[in-house]
């Protein structure tokens, strides 16, 4: 059976993108097709400057908010990263495989570096460092895919590089697993600014819509959303990004394509107004239910420790004959 992995990190509250990029195909397809894993990657919120209560606070809200979104214990794995060693024991043995070459060029850590930096803070190694982390929590499992929004892609790609290089030096040890990205809504945009990704760990949240936020304040963020000059709706993420990005978060929330919902608008002559406003109420529906659960789920804390301690006690039992036997394929003596 396919083994899929992926997670989610309790940087910020999760937002539309983390969903329409990585979430809703986890409900909708993974857990029903595959053995699939979930998991709050809790150690990667440590890699820049962070607040302890919160980042507990925000592990618990991942977790909520993945059984909220739909994933059920029964179909799938839900587990916390920290609380399955299995994930930093293999990761210094990657970091013993990777390259500092390498890892200086991830897109993720050239950008991450300069904002830290911008803000005069210091940046923390462990920046650098996580993509290996990322391939340990990934290569642990054997997992054959990895469903990721596209930001998350060159991380799997270096993933399939250190497994090829450790299986090569070391002989067999790991799957090499391949990323699967959503057809639509692969980066979400900020709504305040369509040339850069709605990420949940970002200052400036006018333009970034929440799962858990309230639907008036989805709708007042996306009917202020950044658009392009002119009026006529067409799909052209370059010239019109603004556009194009209310356009694939409509297609993600209703399953058409971006291109022939742009048709509809234009054979109907709606302008940008109508767009949005479609999409806020498509937007709305899609988060009412999850809100709900969500609320339902914090009345009831104990369900999901169950859950989580169930998951990473099955976690536990799957990584470790891989990891161990990494262990021994690198050439450390097992213990006596
Ligand atoms: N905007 C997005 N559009 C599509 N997919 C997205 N993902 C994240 N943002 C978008 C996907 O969600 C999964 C988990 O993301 P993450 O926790 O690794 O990163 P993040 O939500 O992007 O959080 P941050 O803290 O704001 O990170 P940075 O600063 O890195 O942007 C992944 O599958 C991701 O692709």
């Amino acid at each position: 059976m396919t083994r899929i992995f992926s997670g989610i990190k309790p940087s910020g509250h999760l937002t539309l993108g983390n969903y329409l990029g990585a979430l809703r195909q986890w409900v909708q397809a993974d857990q029903h097709r595959a053995d699939a894993l979930f998991c709050v990657v809790d150690l990667h919120a440590l890699t820049v400057d962070h607040d302890p209560a919160r980042v507990r606070r925000l592990s618990r809200q991942t977790a909520s908010l993945f059984l909220a979104a739909g994933l059920d214990p029964e179909l799938c794995t839900l587990f916390v990263q920290s609380h399955v060693h299995e994930h930093t024991r293999l990761s210094y043995l990657l970091e013993c495989t990777a390259t500092d070459g390498e890892m200086r060029r991830m897109i993720q850590y050239k950008e991450k570096a300069a904002r830290e930096r911008a803000g005069g803070g210091s940046v923390r190694l462990s920046l650098l460092t996580y993509p290996v982390l990322m391939a340990a929590d990934i290569l642990a499992y054997g997992a054959d895919e990895v469903p990721v929004g596209d930001d998350q892609a060159q991380h799997v790609e270096l993933t399939r590089d250190l497994a090829e290089r450790f299986n090569q030096r070391y002989g067999a040890t790991f799957v090499v697993p391949r990323a699967v990205l959503p057809s639509v809504a692969a980066r979400v945009m900020d709504l305040q600014d369509p040339t850069s990704k709605m990420g949940k760990s970002h200052a400036e949240t006018s333009g970034i819509v929440y799962l858990l936020d309230e639907a008036d304040v989805v709708r007042k963020k996306i009917m202020r959303a950044v658009t392009d000059s002119g009026s006529e709706v067409a799909y052209d993420p370059e010239a019109q990004p603004g556009v194009a990005n209310l356009l694939e978060i409509l297609a993600g929330c209703t399953g058409r394509k971006p291109l022939d919902l742009a048709a509809e608008y234009s054979t109907r002559g709606s302008g940008y107004g109508a767009l949005k406003k479609d999409t806020a109420e498509a937007v709305v529906e899609l988060l009412r239910p999850i809100r709900e659960r969500h609320a339902q789920l914090c009345a009831d804390p104990g369900q999901v420790d169950d859950v989580l301690r169930a998951g990473a006690e099955r976690a536990r039992g799957l990584a470790r004959p891989t990891v161990d036997a990494a262990y021994r394929a690198i050439g450390l003596l097992p213990p006596v």
